[in-house]
């Protein structure tokens, strides 16, 4: 595994390379995040930095640059007090060694980084409030520019550099997604007889997240677990609600199996059976997943996949006496948004909402390699004709291949009658 870490730092310094400029690129784990007075939230590793270096703890900077014959690795000395509370700090001599990279440490990293950014002209930095990285950069640019003779002079955002990497994924890499995948529905099943026993919201959301850490997993996002109403709140979160007969419940979760998302949305039927209206809103949506599926390949753009599932639900909300006029007339005035109101996916990876422009970039193009949600949905605030207030999304998480894709949720039961299936204790 540390292989990878150390192509990836040398893919990073072919892309300087390129450059006849010295350039580098400095990124740094991210910083502890205050909860409240000296408390702090749970750790959580910045996915750019663990990308290059595999390290998950806080404390440390990479700089990569063209005119260094290798990374160095900044290291944060702890204060003995320090050591008291969160215990030893790993080997960083190890850690270094891992990555064959120059290590330093000292107790103010950015002072000590400062003096290796010397002769350096353009610098890529991470835009991470309260990281290293950014902070060393702020105090650059605020330095006048008589008294930073030598120092970097052009700053871009490293994205530029990290972007193109991360949005394609290795096979070790989807393998980890599609373990996330497994144990998110696997968690997710588990919680299906809570929801005939008709409990909270809250309670199917605990058991849920319960479910992915016992199968050694952590959260990956605020799981969405809305039912009836709630769930045309995009991002319903916390509800409180108890499940009620005769509606529909909507859980948008995902798992982070060893730093790797799962993203998965899911709708069932609170008593175990879809009424009428609500089979006939199921499949429209069902339909709309599946259309877009089936248009994804590499080099098609996202609006294509994104019209494709527009359609199928403009023709939806005309069979369901909600949209009148022509098919085609409606599309164009983009009826449908009241009803679908966001984009179709977004890429997923380390982040749930991976890196990359193509987030609500309908000129995006998807490409062999990347993993890309598709989550059509239906969301009617209040009573409309005859559909009550409620929301309905499906998400795949699909990997682009040469000729088509593949559907890294394909093993999970969809159709109306597999779920009824699945409900049937
Ligand atoms: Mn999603």
């Amino acid at each position: 595994m540390q292989e990878i870490y150390k192509q990836r730092i040398k893919r990073v310094k072919n892309k300087l390379s390129q450059s006849q400029r010295a350039s580098a690129v400095l990124l740094s784990s991210s910083p502890s995040v205050s909860r409240s007075r000296d408390t702090n939230y749970p750790y959580h590793r910045d996915s750019d930095f663990f990308y290059l270096t595999g390290i998950q703890i806080k404390g440390f900077s990479i700089l990569i640059s063209n005119n260094l014959s290798r990374p160095y690795l900044f290291a944060e000395q702890p204060r003995e007090e320090k050591i008291i509370w969160e215990g030893p700090p790993p080997s960083f001599k190890k850690i270094a060694e891992n990555l064959n990279a120059e290590l330093v440490i000292s107790s103010s990293p950015g002072i000590e980084i400062k003096k290796y950014l010397k002769g350096v002209e353009v610098l890529y930095f991470q835009n991470i409030h309260g990281s290293v990285s950014l902070d060393l950069t702020l105090e650059l640019l605020k330095t006048p520019s008589h008294k930073r003779f030598d120092y970097p002079i052009t700053f871009n955002h490293s994205d530029l550099i990290l972007e193109e990497m991360r949005l394609y994924k290795d096979p070790s890499e989807v393998k980890l997604i599609s373990e996330a995948v497994k144990i998110t529905f696997d968690s997710l099943r588990s919680v299906l007889p809570l929801i005939c026993r008709k409990t909270k919201e809250s309670e199917i959301a605990a058991t849920l997240e319960y479910g992915f850490r016992i199968r050694g997993a952590e959260v990956g996002f605020a799981s969405i677990v809305g039912s009836g109403r709630s769930a045309a709140t995009l991002h319903y979160i916390g509800g409180e609600r108890a499940l009620k007969n005769g509606e529909l419940l909507l859980i948008d979760c995902g798992a982070e199996y060893q730093n790797y998302l799962g993203d998965i949305t899911r709708i069932f039927p609170v008593n175990g059976k879809f009424n009428s209206l609500q089979r006939e809103l199921y499949n429209i949506v069902l339909d709309a997943k599946n259309s877009a599926i089936a248009r994804i390949k590499d080099g098609v753009r996202i609006r294509t996949v994104y019209s494709a599932a527009a359609r199928v639900l403009t023709s939806g909300l005309v069979d369901l006496g909600i949209l009148r006029g022509k098919i085609s007339a409606l599309m164009k005035k983009q009826a449908y948004r009241e009803y679908f109101p966001h984009g179709i996916g977004h890429s997923l990876g380390l982040d749930a909402h991976d890196i990359g422009r193509l987030r609500n970039n309908n000129l995006a193009v998807l490409k062999k390699g990347m993993v890309f949600t598709v989550e059509p949905g239906l969301y009617f605030a209040k009573k409309t004709g005859k559909v009550p207030a409620c929301g309905l999304r499906l998400e795949d998480d699909i990997l682009v291949t040469k000729n088509g894709c593949k559907n890294l949720c394909s093993f999970i039961p969809e159709t109306v009658e597999d779920v009824e299936e699945l409900m049937r204790f």
